[in-house]
């Protein structure tokens, strides 16, 4: 039965994630804050325009922290809730429309269930309608203990669409306080560097020089400003004493939506071939700070937000062997492919590009040691995984597996509550 062999892909894959290694366990009890950031990519970390820091905090903070240099989002039409469904459950999105919106009474095994039942309080912050992508009843259903969405907050900052990422910030940390739950799991979702980017902060001060008036622009000028509410967030952290018992990971959700590529060929000053543009569009920059500033250093080796649950379980000692998860474990030692919804994906050695018309002798295969393109065979079983792993998390979405395998799993019990 096709059922069958779906559970069976996820037990070979355990053995790849479940690993009890010297990181096994190593933050076990820790509290566990995950903050999701608009738009926020990797091409601009590290870099500077007119001899000034785009994002100084998070450079910074990388200095402290583990920075995954060739991290992946993997979302598609669902955009922002794609990428809050792939960290929380780590199945790949569906091709068309949001998880979020067209199965939200399914079964997943996703993060805040699984810390819940360790004995975590989850809570999730987003400052903005409950309604928007069906959080409201996504999170009823996820057993977030609660979700603090606009309502909640008082607008004393605001900015673009709602209320601004400082304010957004020091408010969630002051809920966490009077919370006072040991230890917590928080999922913020930030908002201010949403499209089309024209927020202007007051004081955000980034000279953008030749790209000012542009939205490319206005883009940098936000993410910079998204930096400085990070910088404050880390400061307040520090300053409550959450800093030294918290894993913190911060991760972008998604592109910009600014295709042109002279922009970024002006910003990076070199001229960009396919492979640049495909990787600069789909990566987006993942921080983690363990609580002692352990393991901090630069890897290369790619990952993706479907990473993301196997290894927060991995740090807190808590064994992924009971779920079904399709992501890498990032400190298992094992190789790691990354597949994107695209039909893209790569591994340590190739980099495929799907063809428009989707057939597999029509897109290119570069072998990342040269940059160059290399013979389309060699992406042959990259390619062949790919519509198999596809084909597993779709049927497990659509066809509510997690729950015909595990009745006891989330949404069990049918949802009844509305906004
Ligand atoms: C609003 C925000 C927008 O709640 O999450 O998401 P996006 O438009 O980027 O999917």
């Amino acid at each position: 039965r096709e059922m069958d062999k779906d559970q069976a892909w996820f037990d070979d894959h355990q053995k790849l994630i479940h690993v009890e290694n010297e990181t096994y366990g190593k933050y076990k009890d820790s509290n566990v804050m995950v903050i999701q950031a608009e738009a926020f990519m990797n091409f601009f970390i590290g870099k500077q325009i007119n001899g000034q820091e785009i994002t100084p905090h998070f450079n910074k903070l990388m200095k402290e922290s583990m920075y995954f240099s060739n991290f992946y989002h993997q979302t598609a039409q669902g955009r922002t809730s794609d990428a809050d469904f792939s960290v929380q459950s780590s199945l790949h999105p569906l091709q068309t429309g949001s998880v979020f919106i067209r199965y939200p009474d399914h079964s997943y095994d996703v993060l805040p269930t699984i810390l819940k039942r360790e004995g975590y309080s989850p809570n999730v912050f987003h400052a903005y309608d409950s309604s928007f992508w069906n959080r409201y009843t996504m999170y009823k259903a996820m057993n977030y203990d609660h979700f603090y969405s606009k309502k909640d907050f008082v607008i004393d900052e605001p900015l673009g669409w709602s209320l601004g990422d400082k304010s957004f910030f020091r408010q969630s940390v002051s809920r966490l306080e009077e919370l006072n739950s040991n230890p917590f799991y928080a999922f913020m979702i930030t908002l201010s560097s949403h499209h089309p980017y024209n927020i202007h902060p007051d004081g955000s001060g980034l000279d953008t020089g030749e790209f000012d008036g542009t939205m490319f622009g206005d883009y940098l000028e936000s993410v910079h400003y998204v930096d400085q509410a990070l910088g404050e967030l880390v400061a307040q952290m520090k300053a409550n004493g959450m800093w030294d018992n918290t894993i913190l990971m911060f991760y972008g959700d998604h592109d910009n939506s600014i295709q042109d590529k002279v922009m970024y060929e002006k910003f990076l000053g070199k001229s960009l071939t396919d492979l640049d543009m495909q990787q600069i569009m789909n990566q987006v920059p993942l921080l983690v700070h363990m609580p002692d500033g352990g393991s901090a250093g630069v890897y290369d080796e790619p990952a993706g937000q479907l990473d993301i649950t196997p290894s927060v379980l991995h740090l807190l000692g808590i064994s992924s062997e009971p779920y079904h998860f399709m992501g890498n474990n990032l400190f298992s030692g094992k190789p790691r492919m990354v597949i994107l919804r695209s039909g893209a994906f790569t591994d340590e050695k190739v980099y495929y590009i799907p063809s428009k018309d989707n057939t597999f002798l029509n897109g290119t295969c570069y072998d990342l040691s040269t940059g160059k393109q290399t013979d389309i065979q060699a992406c042959g079983p990259g390619y062949q995984e790919t519509l198999n792993r596809f084909t597993v998390s779709d049927q497990v979405i659509t066809y509510d597996l997690i729950r015909r395998w595990n009745p006891k799993a989330m949404n069990a019990e049918p949802i009844s509550s509305s906004p």
